[in-house]
């Protein structure tokens, strides 16, 4: 029975899911579904938004705030956090302090942060990951319009009868976007979609065309295709088939309704802020922009970037799109009536954390990212970090790469228990609802900073009682002094009701008025009321290949996992999918490299070298290699690829140049490989290679090592040698496999093997589960397959509800099915393969992206959507 039910957001992808959590009465576990009334979902969420509920215990999590390794009462902590960072000002000033925030915050932590630091600490040193994300289409769309506006809506997915997705991975990084993109087309099989993308990821799998086009070579393309369109000669030189080249430019020109959607691919280049103008020249040439199934479309990546930007997060915006002009300064100084404005724009986060690095910047303030990961150079903000005098982390987490090196950490509240709002790709601000209690001495981030505000003498300011003041606070601050100058007012919603607010799409002039699209009537936001085609030059990326480092290594994100993992890393479900630290090599690269499938290769930059498994693919380019982006040092032994990435940046938004890396790659010849699976934690040494993945009631870790071991006794150093031991030892071949029984349950097992394996012992998972192995039973622990079966190299193909390869080829062999809707109809009679790989099965309208067990609200018919 459900006794409670609550309507919030997902908290991963700028897609901004509605979600419905709900509390079984019997059991008191949480399940999640999708909301079938949020106009972003309609009821579908994707496999990362349907294993939430796995991620929400509170293992590994801060509880308390932590001076050091101690724990502090809060009074300690914040007195501590507000007098250092006043003692630094007063002698330094206010540009010797720095935060680094993220899209991860909620609009009213955002705002309360940027409010301290631009308004009453004086200086705007104050920058996001943002800046990382999504900096490069703020600078392009402020260029071209005259605002950070994104001018259209998703129902112009449905209505499209051209999408163009541009270095952009809809399929696994906006799932439900794309499974609206793939019901469109099913509707209307005359619809086209366009994938430009130099890798063939899924979802150029589901494209009419795919231009596999030279990494970084899209605004000769796009500048190309402005030739094309004005009837001028181009010149084409793109690193694909000319015939490619013509299909999409004819299509672009006779399609009307066209849609480009870009992310990553476009903003994460030294030259970012240029192609996204190319992209949108194209746009505004044509006359397709904020009129329905047309418009270019930045997807935005994390759940609040768009928030962030909204409120001022970035170190070159002042506050509610307001600029440094001194008209702005002066106006937003009035609202909050400041003592000290900022008046000039703050450092970027490269060059903060620069500034950090060379002593500049004193004190340092981190809330809801980990730079030590996520930025490139990352070994330059790890020392940075490590000789910052101090150092303030406001987490969800204990133990992240970046929290090592904080002084003090205050422990934030977590989606499903904080209260905020997020705004979507779209516009769309939508409730985040708690429906979890506060766990320990957690607090939510806006409180945090008020808190320290209010300690550094601003208390008035800050003075809230609760995050619906600050929303009330910040809607507004946009309506101030605004009279149509500023596309962001949400004067519709100041003195709204909070708690029962409905998604809805900003601007909100008036009460429950949303703004589905912009534009349309001609009107930007330059002083002169017009847009401006920018010339664009194309640049080749900052770092190319050379002799010692031939490789153009690509970066970017995995199906299941979430950035650095600290929440997605929780679920075995999503685990299953990629385990590892995956390179993905065209088979070419690997004869000319001597790696081979599965096995491992060392991957080295001019800075640093980090150890990756190896998966030939010939959807990469030959030259170019892809790895992931989430493992770091709490997950594998050296994958923090950010390590490998020099900084080089846009001049114009400063966001770095994350897709293409100048790598050289070689075989790391393993003398054994290995499976770990344990209850507890395990330390292994430095010297192995070693990833790390969630199990169900354990942790499996894969291993390698370059030296041979001793295995009983290597496996009783890192695994315990009291308890009952059950070992197995084939020296010549070298095979070991041991496990270990504490009071007749299952604690750990190890397998060793003298080649590289793929490997996946589920029944022994299995055991981890059970309260006690009988005798019988003991021996399988170290079998080398289950008791009367091959499950054991069953991959995991559909990760929504375990399904493994096995099970699907039995279910073909045995009922002769063709296509992947008939295996996933077969499968239990639900839609378990559909989306196998995001998209690439039978009808794909039906059901959910990844996950739908609940039936979900069709998408709308053309037209039907509000903006409401
Ligand atoms: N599963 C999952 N989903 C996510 C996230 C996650 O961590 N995991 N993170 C979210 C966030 S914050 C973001 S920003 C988005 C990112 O979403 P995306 O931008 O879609 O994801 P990426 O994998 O970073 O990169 C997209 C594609 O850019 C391509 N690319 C590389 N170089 C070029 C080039 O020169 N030209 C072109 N045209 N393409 C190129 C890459 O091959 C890659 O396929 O995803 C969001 N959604
Ligand atoms: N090489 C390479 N690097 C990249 C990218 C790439 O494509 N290639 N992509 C870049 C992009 S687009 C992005 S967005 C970044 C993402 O990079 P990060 O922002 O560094 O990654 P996350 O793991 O999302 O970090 C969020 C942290 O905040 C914590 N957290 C979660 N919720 C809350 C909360 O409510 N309050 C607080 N205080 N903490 C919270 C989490 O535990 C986690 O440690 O990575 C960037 N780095
Ligand atoms: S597409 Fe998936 S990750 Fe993105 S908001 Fe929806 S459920 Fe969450
Ligand atoms: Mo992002």
């Amino acid at each position: 029975m459900i006794d409670t039910a609550i309507r919030t957001t997902c908290p991963y992808c700028g897609v901004g899911c509605g979600v419905i959590a709900e509390r079984d009465d019997a059991s008191g576990a949480w399940a999640v579904r999708g909301d079938p009334g949020h106009p972003a979902n309609f009821g579908r969420l994707c496999v990362k938004g349907a294993a939430l509920a796995e991620t929400i215990g509170l293992d590994g999590r801060l509880l308390h705030p932590m001076i050091g390794g101690a724990a502090a009462g809060w009074e300690t902590a914040l007195d501590l956090v507000a007098e250092k960072f006043s003692a630094v000002i007063a002698e330094h000033g206010p540009d010797s302090v720095a935060f680094y925030v993220s899209g991860q915050l909620l609009t009213e932590d955002y705002y309360a942060a940027n409010k301290l630091m631009k308004g009453f600490i004086g200086s705007a040193n104050i920058d996001t990951n943002s800046r990382l994300c999504m900096s490069s289409t703020v600078a392009g769309h402020v260029r071209a319009f005259g605002s950070d506006t994104v001018p259209g809506c998703y129902e112009d997915l449905d209505l499209a009868d051209l999408v163009v997705l541009v270095g952009s991975n809809t399929a696994w990084c906006h799932p439900v976007a794309f499974q609206r993109i793939l019901a469109a087309k099913t509707r209307r099989p005359d619809m086209r979609i366009v994938v430009i993308d130099p890798r063939r990821t899924a979802t150029a799998e589901c494209a009419d065309l795919h231009l596999a086009i030279r990494p970084g070579s899209d605004a000769i393309l796009f500048n190309g295709l402005l030739a094309h369109l004005k009837g001028e000669e181009t010149d084409l030189d793109v690193g694909v088939p000319l015939e490619q080249i013509v299909s999409f430019f004819s299509w672009f020109a006779d399609t009307e309704k066209t849609v480009t959607v870009w992310s990553q691919g476009i903003n994460q280049s030294s030259s970012g802020t240029d192609k996204v103008d190319a992209i949108i020249n194209c746009h505004l040439l044509t006359g397709r922009i904020g009129r329905p199934g047309m418009g270019p479309f930045s997807l935005t990546g994390q759940p609040n970037a768009m928030g962030g930007r909204e409120v001022g997060g970035l170190a070159n915006m002042l506050a509610a799109h307001m600029g440094f002009d001194e008209a702005n300064v002066e106006r937003v100084g009035r609202f909050w009536n400041a003592p000290r404005m900022a008046a000039k724009p703050g450092l970027k986060a490269v060059d903060l954390f620069k500034a950090v690095k060379d002593g500049r910047i004193k004190a340092l303030w981190v809330m809801a990212t980990n730079p030590a990961v996520s930025l490139p150079e990352a070994d330059e903000v790890r020392a940075a970090m490590a000789a910052c005098p101090f150092v303030v982390i406001s987490e969800c987490e204990a133990d992240t790469d970046s929290a090592q090196f904080a002084h003090v950490r205050l422990p934030a509240l977590a989606w499903g228990e904080k209260v905020g709002t997020v705004t979507n790709s779209e516009r769309r601000i939508s409730r985040q609802r708690p429906f979890l209690p506060a766990p320990g001495e957690a607090r939510g981030d806006w409180w945090i900073i008020a808190q320290v505000a209010g300690r550094m003498g601003f208390g008035e300011a800050f003075a809230w009682t609760g995050a619906g003041e600050i929303f009330d606070e910040f809607c507004r601050l946009t309506a101030f002094e605004n009279d149509g100058a500023r596309d962001l007012d949400l004067a519709g919603l100041v003195g709204g009701d909070y708690e029962s607010l409905e998604p809805i799409q900003w601007p909100v002039k008036a009460p429950g008025q949303g703004t589905a699209r912009l534009f349309a009537d001609g009107r930007f936001y330059h002083p002169d009321g017009r847009s401006r085609m920018l010339d664009i030059e194309p640049r080749p990326p900052a770092r190319l290949p050379d002799e010692a480092f031939p490789l153009i290594l690509n970066t970017g994100r995995m199906r299941d996992q979430w950035h650095t993992m600290t929440r997605t890393g929780r679920s075995a479900r999503l685990a299953a999918h990629a385990p590892e630290p995956l390179l993905s090599v065209h088979p070419r690269d690997a004869l000319r490299f001597g790696l081979a499938d599965g096995g491992l290769a060392r991957v080295s930059g001019r800075r640093a070298a980090v150890v990756l498994r190896v998966a030939l693919d010939s959807g990469q380019r030959p030259g170019e290699v892809f790895a992931p982006i989430h493992w770091n040092d709490r997950t594998a032994s050296g994958a923090v690829v950010g390590s490998l990435i020099d900084a080089a940046t846009d001049p114009v938004s400063g966001q770095p140049e994350l897709k293409q890396a100048p790598v050289m790659v070689a075989p790391l010849a393993a003398a054994w490989h290995g499976v770990l699976l344990s209850r507890n934690p395990v330390e292994l040494p430095r010297s192995l290679y070693w990833a790390k993945a969630a199990g169900h009631a354990h942790s499996i870790w894969r291993l390698a090592g370059e030296a041979g071991e001793d295995w009983p006794a290597t496996a009783k150093q890192w695994l315990g040698t009291d308890g009952e031991w059950i070992e197995f030892l084939d020296p010549n071949r070298g095979h070991y496999r041991g496990a270990r029984l504490v009071d007749g349950r299952l604690d750990s097992v190890l397998f060793v093997f003298p080649w590289a394996t793929d490997f996946s012992p589920d029944w022994v998972a299995a055991a981890f589960g059970r309260a006690a192995i009988e005798g019988g039973e003991r021996a399988t622990l170290v079998a080398g397959a289950p008791p009367g079966g091959d499950r054991g190299r069953d991959k995991t193909v559909c990760a929504c509800f375990n399904v493994g390869l096995a099970t699907i080829r039995a279910a073909i062999r045995d009922h002769r099915l063709s296509s992947a809707a008939e295996v996933g109809a077969d499968a239990e009679g639900r839609d378990q393969l559909r989306l196998v790989r995001a998209g690439n099965s039978g009808d794909p309208g039906r059901g959910g992206a990844e996950g739908g067990l609940e039936p979900v609200t069709p998408w709308p018919s053309p037209g039907a959507t509000a903006a409401g």
